[in-house]
């Protein structure tokens, strides 16, 4: 079978890829330039720098709940004497799945106004705790 096609010249420009600020994932805290990230979507890109894999994922924690609460309640046991809160006090905001120590990738977040953290769910290899519990749960505001 024969078909005929067409080469024309090149699109005139591609769309610009938006500069993704990074966000570096250590052995166990993150970090990054920004003191507050805007509402809307936003590319960040995630540098690991430890030495185990960690992930980079956004939480909307609650209005009026303190991150600190927050951060227990992902750090801890379930409380005493009865189930967790369900509906869960937040709402996932996007992410990026676990790289290895020395890689990055990039994650699309979908920021409001509100109270967020950036939360790595890993286990750590020693202890089997989430990150989470060993420091990597970081509090920023959305504006
Ligand atoms: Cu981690």
């Amino acid at each position: 079978m024969v078909k005929h096609l067409t080469v024309t010249a090149k699109p005139a420009k591609q769309p610009a890829m938006p500069m993704a600020q990074a966000v570096l994932l250590n052995d166990f805290t993150f970090s990054w330039q920004a003191a507050s990230y805007s509402a809307g979507k936003v590319t960040l890109e995630g540098i690991n720098k430890g030495k185990q894999a960690h992930e980079l994922i956004a939480i909307k924690i609650q209005d009026g709940l303190p991150p600190e609460q927050m951060r227990q309640m992902l750090s801890g046991p379930p409380p005493a004497g009865g189930p967790p809160p369900s509906p869960p006090p937040f709402t996932f905001a996007g992410g990026m799945q676990a790289v290895m120590p020395g890689q990055k990738a990039y994650g699309e977040f979908n920021l409001q106004a509100g109270q967020y953290a950036f939360i790595c769910f890993v286990p750590d290899l020693a202890s089997m705790k989430p990150h989470v519990a060993l420091g990597m749960f970081a509090p920023f505001t959305v504006k």
